[in-house]
């Protein structure tokens, strides 16, 4: 499978954050571990993928958030109840961190969780 067939991939833990560039690899027990691609990790609050944080990623996360499904949970799933990674659970709390964002607060100062590293 391709990079281009993938589609999106949604990835969660409290390393993978916002706006950063990941290598991803595959590890075969038996044949050792290959690079197949990369991807970056979309834009903070950015929950339908156009670059952009403003209300419209507000409004769709309070669609998720009531049952509607404008994009996939894990697009809205920003941060978990408890700790860093996000839980596939949106709630509130997820809703609160995309206005955070949509109001121009970074990762790190919305959640106090480990802002995405410095570019080079
Ligand atoms: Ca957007
Ligand atoms: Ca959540």
């Amino acid at each position: 499978m391709t990079q281009v067939q993938w589609g999106t991939v949604y990835v969660a833990d409290e390393e993978i954050v916002p706006q950063v560039a990941y290598t991803v690899l595959w590890d075969l027990p038996t044949e050792g571990v290959y690079k197949i691609g990369g991807a970056t990790t979309w834009k903070w609050g950015d929950a339908n993928h156009d670059g952009v944080v403003n209300f419209v990623d507000v409004s769709t996360c309070v669609d998720v958030e009531n049952g509607l499904c404008p994009v996939s949970v894990y697009a809205c799933d920003v941060v978990g109840l408890v700790g860093c990674a996000p839980d596939a659970w949106v709630n509130g709390v997820d809703v609160d961190r995309v206005i955070d964002a949509y109001e121009g607060l970074s990762y790190g100062a919305s959640t106090n969780c480990p802002a995405p590293p410095c570019a080079p």
